[in-house]
């Protein structure tokens, strides 16, 4: 193995929500857990947004946030991380797109676009959905996207009803 290549580290975009019991606290947790680790480090939280439900409407309204982390971690690697963690918080998941206590996905890793059975970067789906383009956007604005900016592919989504539901980043080390 190369040991070298596994010192470097990389810069990941994530994509947080929930929406049953208490997201706020369950997402700040889930950062928190993230950052503990000697093999990432939490270097930028958005701000907190309210969302309405995107793909299967008759739920609950999701707080929605991302994060910038640095990390050591293959891109699998800082997946697997980020499942362990909503494991270890005893995540409930009803169905696909459905209520959900805690979701942590990779949206990016460095410039890589790479699909795996396990994991596609940047996230599919991520250029259409405000509820990730606008926390990402207080963070990673400049950022591309298959080849457009983050803040571009915000100017192009549906923002209707998301409201800005913390005033800094800071509200995940509470
Ligand atoms: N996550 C989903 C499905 N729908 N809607 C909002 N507003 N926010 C989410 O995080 C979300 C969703 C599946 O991951
Ligand atoms: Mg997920
Ligand atoms: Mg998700």
């Amino acid at each position: 193995m190369n040991m070298d290549a596994a010192q470097e580290w990389h810069r990941a975009t994530l994509g947080l929500g929930g929406n049953i019991g208490d997201p706020i606290a369950a997402m700040a947790a889930a950062l928190q857990r993230l950052d503990a680790r000697d093999d990432c480090r939490v270097v930028a939280v958005s701000r907190l947004y309210r969302t309405p439900p995107w793909g299967k409407t008759d739920q609950a309204d999701f707080y929605n946030a991302c994060a910038v982390v640095e990390t050591r971690l293959s891109p699998e690697a800082l997946l697997d991380a980020c499942l362990e963690i909503e494991r270890e918080m005893k995540r409930v998941r009803i169905e696909r797109w459905g209520p959900r206590t805690i979701d942590m996905d990779v949206l990016s890793y460095d410039a890589l676009e790479c699909r795996t059975d396990r994991l596609e970067v940047p996230h599919p789906r991520m250029s259409e959905r405000a509820f990730v383009l606008m926390p990402l956007a207080d963070i990673a604005a400049s950022m591309l996207v298959h080849g457009r900016s983050v803040a571009a592919w915000l100017n192009e989504s549906d923002k209707t009803g998301i409201t800005v539901a913390s005033e800094n980043g800071d509200w995940w080390r509470r």
